[in-house]
This record gives C-alpha cells, structure tokens and sequence, in this order.
C-alpha cells in the first residue's frame, strides 16, 4: 500500500492536523446525518421495506454519533456548515427527487453513490486513523456494505423498469462526486488519504455495484466513469 510509505509518522494532536479533521469529521457526521434521514424517507417510498429501511437509517444515527465521539477524541470542533455546503447539491438532489416519487433516483444516490463514497472514504482511513477512530470506523464500513446491498437487491430486482431512470440520475450524480473528491482532496491528504486511492476505491466499488445490479461491462465503464474527465 503506497499511501502507508508516503505518511510513516502522523501527529494526530498537531494544529495542522486538526484543522483538516475539523471539515472530514463534519463531512462524515453531516453524511451519516443525511444517510439517517434518507433511509427515512426512502422507508416512505417504499412501504413493503419499511422496517428494513428503518433499521438502516439507525444504523445511520449511530454512525454519526461514533463520528462526533472521533471528533471529540482529538478535541476538535467539527466545521458543521462546510459540511452542510459540501452535501448541499447532492443533497437537492435527493430531496427533489423524493418530492416527486422517483424513488430509483434515491436509492442510486444514497445506496450506491453515497454508500460507495463511504466505502472507499472509510477503508483508506483505517490504516491511518488513530487508534480509537479506527476501531469505530471499522465497525461502521461493515454496516455500510449491508447498505450499499440493500439498494443492489432493490435495484436488481426492478432493473428493467429501472435502467432509462438510472443512468438518468447517475449522469445528474456522480459528477458531483468527482467535484466533492476535489473539495476535500487537500485535507484529505493530511490525514494521510490520498486522491488516486480514493478515486480507485469508488470505481472498484461502483462499478461492483452496477454490475450486481445487472449492467454489462461495457454499460457499467461508460456510467462509472461519467464525468471523470474533470478530476
Ligand atoms: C452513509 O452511511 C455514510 C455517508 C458518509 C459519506 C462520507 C464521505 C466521505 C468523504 C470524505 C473523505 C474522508 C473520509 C475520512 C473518514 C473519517
Ligand atoms: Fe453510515
Ligand atoms: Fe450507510
């Protein structure tokens, strides 16, 4: 793992350090908050998931709260409206898309793209965490996958009736994943993630997802690496 060779000593107590973790840890927390909410409403959309999805968005709550104790840990106060600016599109996104019942549309945002983004964000962190959010953040990618499968299934299962509104709300999407990749590549850094690797974790993870969900190879290339070019 070259990430591991390029941040051999990380001063989890520096200032430096600090002021990068004060905007990822909002991120995360501002993210699990939303994921709560989205699970809720999705919960809504789909009646016949309902205690499935109700259980996810608690999960979700609980997520979050291991996020702020990080937070806490290194005595940081995380930045709440960075984070909140940095959701803010996908999160309009998602909102108008609930109000007008497209509900695929909000299973590819919250179960696949912001499921996989977690995914990749949270297993590059691991091996440069400090010790007490390494172990929180370990139990939290394992939920997470249970997630991003739980929009997999959903998705797989209705993939015909599905598909045209898909690759609809994945071209609308996933070029604000790239854009927010750029946002947070800088503090990122800092803590020891670097933006290849991150990039790499989503499209491995992504395009797992699409192909699960039943799109052929040549499909999931074309949808996964929408957008890319501006990264
Ligand atoms: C849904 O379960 C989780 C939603 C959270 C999304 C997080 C995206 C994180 C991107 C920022 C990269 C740094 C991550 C550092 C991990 C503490
Ligand atoms: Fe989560
Ligand atoms: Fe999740």
């Amino acid at each position: 793992m070259p990430q591991l060779e390029l941040s051999p000593e990380i001063n989890f107590h520096s200032e430096t350090y600090k002021d990068a973790y004060s905007r990822i840890n909002a991120i995360v927390i501002e993210g699990e908050q939303e994921a709560n909410d989205n699970y809720i409403k999705l919960a809504e959309l789909l009646p016949d998931h309902k205690d499935e999805l109700i259980a996810l968005s608690k999960m979700e709550s609980r997520h979050m709260k291991g996020f702020q104790a990080c937070g806490r840990n290194l005595q940081v106060t995380p930045d709440m409206e960075f984070a909140r600016n940095f959701f803010a599109d996908l999160h309009r996104n998602f909102q108008e898309a609930a109000a007008e019942g497209r509900t695929v549309t909000c299973l590819l945002i919250q179960a696949l793209i912001i499921e996989c983004f977690a995914i990749a964000a949270y297993n590059i962190y691991i091996p440069v965490a400090d010790a007490f959010a390494r172990k929180i953040t370990e139990g939290v990618v394992k939920d997470e996958y249970s997630h991003l499968n739980f929009g997999e299934k959903w998705l797989k299962a209705h993939f015909e009736e599905s598909k045209a509104e898909l690759e609809q709300a994945n071209r609308q999407n996933l070029p604000l994943v790239w854009r927010m990749l750029n946002e947070v590549e800088a503090d990122a850094k800092i803590l020891g993630m670097e933006k290849d690797a991150l990039v790499e974790d989503f499209m491995i993870a992504y395009g797992e997802a699409l192909s699960n969900i039943g799109f052929s190879p040549r499909e999931l290339m074309r949808l996964s690496a929408y957008g890319l070019a501006s990264v």
